[in-house]
């Protein structure tokens, strides 16, 4: 087993700046409100928990951030908040890493990804990924169609353009290692930009959309992404769950719903084979809205069904 003390410290990323609506940031408090802490301690993990936005600022709903546009090449929106806030993210994800304690990051919205897959890989250079979403997260201001950077966190982790980044994230060249394009694989994907479909195809990046989970089943589908990605079996992997990967029925409270998606049972199979092979490494869970349910039931089914997908990668079974 990867983490053989069972310790986890839960990073709480109630930030929103990376897309452009409100309610994302309440996401932290209310997946806590809904017992995961205790979900996870119930499965035998000690927890502890980390704030790195509190007193910054920088955890307020969207609509009272200051509007920002870089249009140096392209479009990216809001970038001094969000560097400044993944830089912060950067850093607790790489000390828990270092201390070998599993970072589970809440969000929040998936821009926060940027930091978690730069911070993991700083303590774990062989680590591989699973980016379970609809999107692939993979633009540049050059190539975004909306400057919205919950849809860059892959292309910056990997390095990407780096001649289009808005300056506020020169920090990140500090990161030693670049996700490489053979150590990442998505699931669930089916709504690409054509740019982001150029680059999937040129990187070569193992990416199973619908399409693929109709055809193979999920099972056949996780194990064809692991087999790519983690040939040998021995690296650690960190899965980052975008829960508008579920179909929306699931998840309705999300900002970029896309319908066609993961049944509940798809998703948590994702996690529950990840969490078997032992080597489950990082967590994110993002993209929790309650502010886009119409209903109190779509609040609570989104919630619980972030709460479902940390049960699920800590070990619940279900006999
Ligand atoms: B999420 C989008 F144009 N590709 O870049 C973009 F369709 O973290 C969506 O996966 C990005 O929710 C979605 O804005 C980002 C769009
Ligand atoms: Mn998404
Ligand atoms: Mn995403
Ligand atoms: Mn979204």
């Amino acid at each position: 087993r990867f983490y053989p003390t069972k310790e986890v410290t839960i990073i709480s990323a109630p930030f929103s700046a990376g897309q452009g609506k409100s309610g994302v940031e309440k996401g932290p408090d209310l997946l806590l409100k809904h017992g995961l802490r205790e979900d996870l301690e119930a499965l035998g993990w000690s927890v502890s928990i980390k704030e790195p936005l509190k007193g910054t600022g920088l955890d307020v709903p969207q609509s009272e951030l200051a509007e920002e546009f870089d249009r140096s090449h392209g479009i990216a929106k809001r970038p001094t908040a969000v560097a400044q806030a993944t830089e912060k993210i950067y850093h607790a994800v790489k000390e828990v890493s270092h201390q070998k304690k599993l970072p589970l990051t809440i969000g929040g919205d998936h821009s926060i990804g940027l930091s978690t897959l730069a911070g993991f890989l700083d303590a774990n250079p062989d680590a591989c990924v699973l980016w379970i979403d609809a999107h692939a997260d993979i633009n540049t201001p050059d190539t975004s169609p909306s400057g919205n950077i919950h849809g860059f966190p892959v292309a910056l982790a990997m390095g990407l353009s780096r001649e289009a980044w808005p300056k506020q994230f020169s920090w990140l060249d500090e990161a030693k290692t670049k996700l490489a394009p053979d150590r990442i694989a998505y699931i669930g994907l089916r709504d690409l930009d054509p740019c982001e479909k150029q680059r999937v195809r040129e990187l070569g990046i193992a990416a199973y959309s619908m399409y693929h989970v109709d055809k193979y089943g999920i099972a056949k589908v996780v194990e064809m992404a692991l087999a790519k990605v983690n040939p040998t079996g021995k690296s650690p992997v960190h899965v980052s769950y975008d829960v508008d990967a579920l179909d929306p029925l699931f998840t309705p409270a999300t900002g970029t719903p896309v319908r066609g998606g993961l049944t509940f049972r798809e998703g948590m199979y994702i996690v529950e084979a990840v969490a078997e092979t032992g080597n489950l490494g990082a967590l994110d869970i993002v993209e929790c809205n309650p502010d886009l349910a119409s209903t109190d039931v779509h609040e609570i089914d989104t919630i619980t069904a972030g709460c479902a997908i940390a049960k699920s990668a800590f070990g619940e079974t279900l006999v």
